[in-house]
């Protein structure tokens, strides 16, 4: 110990640059950028061990879920009483906040009491603390003549780590800095807070929000700068909180949008993550703490402790004789005798030396002026590595910002605020500075809160506020799409209604219940090469296939899918079917098959009275289409003579079929249970294999039940394969519902929401197809731009802007829903969708715009499950079992695309109907295989 005193007196005899020998002494504390880059990485993963749920409990760095899922829009308005308490100053503030409306930005206006607390308080009982701070709150609102009775907001500043399961409420997990009130730890602080409220009386105030001073930090600046998601306090103690991507918080439910976590960073370091660069005068201050072991990056930071490592390293550097000549006096030798705010003075740019001097003299010091010129450099380089940590700390927050965003470069602010940080002459820029040092690529700019964070806290009360009335209303819009099990069983009552009085009525009804004249399914002997041309919702389809007698599973197809122009759907019928004649021209071209007139079968996908299997009188156009002088005329008459009027070619049209029958067919191609065929596509539609002795409706029933008796009998050699039970030998046809029809006769009025007349009145078939226009593709897209529309009327969505796009008709389409309700999509995803769209929209927009997505295409499937519990439990009844085993083959887009539409679709159904197992079959080949097979079955028959 001599020998090293006495080294040390010859070096300082050679009057060396005071500061290298404290450089010398403190290299612990002085961290360079691969140090810092490595605390930066460390930190990352603490950040990552805190947010998962399984490390969470055990995470040194607890990142707290703050409940605040956005930062200020602008759009915030109201008047608030708030209070902040945690920090070097208790205040009480009355808070106003405007909104912003068009250019003119929003405002807020700020009154406010500090109120100081005796520090017996904030180690005394908890009560006795929020007695106080309720007291203040009293005293606050008679000196600023704040009328006691009003109900008053309330926005709660509470800068200590708070678990949080909402905004009004937080579980104090331990004090911090120099406040440990007993009996408060584990107990919700608002609660108490209410508690005292209700012991001083005299005052209505409710307490809304709960905020930890880093999140109304950021808000507060957030209100000025839409770029800040990031608020750092650098004060009595530190901590940073930042907007993470809800998906990454296991915490909390919910993968949709961001939510501001309070990393509450001051514990970095309680596990040993920090050990490598703790120095005994850490160790010493933790060790003289209120809380050894806790908050180890906190004291090697904050305010609180700052002027406390100076003390212990000059004390240190005296005992040593490397200052003061060695001489140490009880003031240096004192706890708290030089603070950061002697920190601070020191390194004024102007006055430091000479502030370094007064404060070494007010401490019985007589230091020279290397003494002083060492002294300041201690408290340079201790707040340095201050400043260095927080940076480190920041650039591992923004890095993780980064790349949740998948961001080469970040352009980002951060909202500061905290004594040290405000009061300390360099501590800005060099934070700045080593921050961009860390983060070359990042645009990062600081944002000093100016007026404190209850400002902030206000606002988070104002959102709370506003998202809480924007939930209520966004409810409310969209409670008429949420289906009870009861409306469900009423749409499946009123579909039955609706089939058994379209088998019975001649006349129109509004579900047609056309027959097919397709008597049966395909039984294996098909065989033979086939065209099948299918005129569908989007497109026209043709398709050539090869059925080989007996293998079901390999027969050839060859297609090829031709787009149908706007223009062409609602030009001449003419131009229609020569549209679709060139198509097969072009196809048979392709296939080299021009000469070979062959055997074709027609899914024309629309409502069609018939006659016979290849005769069929188009009803009315759906989906879109409204091509003239279709309407009443027979489609397979006028698709031959388009064939003729081109005469390149000929087919021999033997079966005109509707796509939920070609639908049918084919599947039970492949699963002979399959008796129903369903789309929901476009359109909507099903059909089935009714009874024909159910098929009132249809005069030469009689000839062709006598018909059919005879020929049953003739045929049954056994060969054909088992049908399903319970219907044997009685006489099928299968029925064309066009169910797409259902409450064109008022059936579904108390289901119809104003947006869907919005929809049927700007369709071009008002009035028709009410079924099909709440479950089908063609119009989903607008019922959801309907919602959007009044939800941003009411100002709920997109900042309330109509925009031109929002006003266009078909802007939504289906796809889109289905894109945006897939569970794999994040919201940046969805925002972009709408970005394409020309709307502008934040993430809380696009939650609620796949909330309404999945609002109108759940009820969609729903709609669609209850339709086919109808069909499936009128067939049961049809066998007279009790329980019925069926499948129904599928096909359409919306069906096969939409991520959830199928599973809702299947759920309802099978709830409906509890005695029936329903399987669902998506069809491979398309209706056009199924309208093939009717071809062969045709021609076998002929
Ligand atoms: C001022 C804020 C307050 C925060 C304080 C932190 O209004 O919420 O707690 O800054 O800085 P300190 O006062 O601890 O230095
Ligand atoms: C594919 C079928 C076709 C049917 C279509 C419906 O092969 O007959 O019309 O599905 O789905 P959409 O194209 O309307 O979504
Ligand atoms: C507390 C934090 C607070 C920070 C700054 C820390 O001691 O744990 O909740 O944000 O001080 O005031
Ligand atoms: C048509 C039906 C068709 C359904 C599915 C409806 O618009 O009226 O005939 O089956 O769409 O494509």
């Amino acid at each position: 110990m001599f020998v090293v005193h006495l080294v040390c007196s010859f070096f300082s005899k050679l009057q060396e640059d005071p500061t290298k020998k404290v450089d010398r002494f403190l290299y612990a504390m002085r961290l360079h950028d691969d140090q810092l880059s490595d605390i930066s990485a460390c930190f990352q993963a603490e950040m990552k061990k805190g947010l998962s749920a399984e490390s969470n409990a055990a995470a040194a760095v607890k990142m707290l879920p703050t409940h605040v899922r956005s930062t200020p829009d602008g759009s915030e308005n109201g008047q608030f009483l708030a209070l902040d308490l945690g920090g070097s100053r208790f205040k009480v503030l009355q808070v106003k906040v405007r909104e912003g409306t068009g250019i003119r930005k929003g405002g807020v206006e700020m009154e406010e009491n500090t109120y100081p607390i005796p520090e017996e308080l904030l180690t005394g009982r908890g009560t006795e603390l929020f007695d106080h701070v309720s007291e203040s709150l009293k005293d606050f609102l008679h000196e600023k003549n704040i009328s006691l009775e009003k109900k008053h907001p309330l926005a709660f500043t509470f800068s200590f780590p708070c678990e949080q399961s909402a905004l009004n409420q937080g579980l104090l997990l331990n004090w911090s800095k120099n406040c440990r009130a007993r009996g408060l730890q584990g107990k919700d602080v608002v609660q108490a807070l209410r508690g005292a409220i209700d012991r001083t009386g005299g005052m209505d105030v409710e307490v809304l929000a709960m905020v930890n001073d880093t999140v109304a930090t950021m808000m507060t600046c957030g209100f000025d700068d839409q770029h800040c998601e990031v608020g750092l306090i650098v004060g009595t103690g530190t901590n940073a909180c930042y907007m993470e991507e809800l998906r990454h918080v296991d915490l909390v439910e919910g993968d949709e949008g961001r939510m501001c976590v309070n990393t509450e960073w001051g514990a970095f370091g309680d596990d040993g993550a920090l050990n490598d660069y703790i120095t005994e005068f850490d160790r010493d201050v933790d060790a003289a703490s209120n809380n050894p072991g806790k908050q180890i990056l906190e004291k090697m930071v904050s305010g609180l402790y700052l002027g406390e490592l100076v003390r212990l390293v000059v004390l240190k550097m005296a005992k040593l004789g490397l200052l003061f000549d060695g001489h140490v006096s009880d003031a240096l030798r004192t706890k708290g005798k030089i603070t950061t705010a002697h920190v601070a003075a020191m390194e004024e740019y102007k006055d430091g030396l000479k502030n370094t001097r007064n404060i070494l003299v007010d401490l019985d010091l007589t230091p020279t002026s290397d003494d002083c010129v060492a002294v300041q450099h201690v408290s340079t380089i201790v707040s340095f590595r201050s400043s260095n940590l927080v940076a480190a700390g920041l650039a591992a927050i923004l890095t993780r910002i980064k790349q949740n965003r998948n961001l080469r470069t970040l352009r980002i602010t951060v909202g500061v605020d905290g004594t040290v940080y405000k009061t300390h002459p360099r501590y800005p820029n060099r934070l700045h500075e080593v921050v961009r040092r860390l983060l070359p690529e990042c645009d990062v700019r600081f944002v000093l809160s100016d007026s404190g964070s209850s400002k902030g806290a206000a606002l988070v009360t104002a959102v709370a506020q506003r998202l809480a009335s924007r939930r209520r209303k966004v409810d409310e819009t969209l409670s008429p799409f949420r289906l009870s099990q009861e409306q469900l069983q009423l749409v499946k009552t009123r579909m039955r209604a609706g089939l058994e009085a379209g088998l019975k009525s001649k006349g129109p009804s509004a579900i047609k219940m056309l027959p097919s004249f397709v008597y049966s399914t395909p039984d294996g002997t098909e065989h033979g090469k086939y065209l099948a041309l299918g005129l569908g919702g989007t497109n026209f389809r043709a398709l050539l296939v090869n059925f080989k007698k007996g293998l079901q599973q390999n027969s050839q197809l060859h297609h090829k899918i031709y787009t149908i122009p706007l223009e062409i759907k609602q030009g001449s019928g003419e131009e229609l079917f020569d549209h679709i004649a060139q198509c097969v021209s072009d196809f048979l071209d392709y296939m080299g098959m021009k000469n070979a007139r062959l055997p074709a079968g027609f899914t024309f996908s629309f409502p069609c009275e018939q006659t016979a299997i290849d005769r069929g009188t188009l009803v009315n156009w759906t989906k879109g289409f409204k091509a003239t002088d279709c309407e009443g005329h027979d489609v397979v008459s006028m698709l031959r003579e388009a064939i003729k009027r081109r005469n390149d070619f000929d087919v021999d049209i033997v079966a005109v079929v509707n796509d939920t029958v070609g639908t049918m067919m084919s599947c039970a191609y492949e699963d002979p249970q399959c008796e129903i065929g369903l789309i929901a596509g476009t359109g909507t539609n099903v059909c089935y294999m009714e009874e024909l002795k159910n098929i009132e409706k249809t005069e030469q029933k009689k000839e062709e039940e006598e018909e059919m008796s005879e020929g049953e009998e003739g045929k049954d050699d056994g060969t054909e394969r088992e049908r399903v039970e319970g219907d044997a030998k009685t006489p099928k046809m299968c029925i064309n519902t066009e169910w797409g029809g259902l409450g064109d006769d008022g059936a579904l009025e108390d289901f119809i929401t104003l947006y869907d007349i919005e929809v049927d009145r700007n369709s071009l078939n008002p009035g028709k197809q009410r079924f099909e226009k709440l479950t089908s593709g063609m119009h989903l897209g607008e019922v959801v731009r309907q919602v959007l529309l009044d939800l941003t009327r009411g100002g709920l969505l997109f900042r309330g802007h109509v925009t031109e796009a929002l006003k266009t008709p078909g802007i939504f389409q289906t796809k889109y829903l289905s894109q945006i309700e897939s569970d794999r999509l994040a919201l940046l995803q969805v925002r972009s969708i709408l970005q394409q769209l020309g709307l502008d929209s934040t993430c809380d927009d696009s939650i609620i715009v796949k909330e309404v997505c999945g609002a109108v295409s759940h009820r969609a499937a729903q709609l669609c499950g209850a339709g086919m519990a109808a069909v499936v439990d009128k067939i049961r009844e049809n066998r007279g079992v009790d329980h019925l085993n069926i499948t129904v083959g599928v096909d359409g887009t919306l069906y096969k695309q939409h991520p959830h539409f199928s599973g809702v679709l299947q759920e309802t159904a099978k709830v409906l109907s509890p005695r029936c197992n329903v399987t669902f079959l998506p069809s491979e080949g398309g209706s056009g295989k199924g309208a093939a097979l009717i071809t062969a079955r045709q021609k076998m028959e002929l």
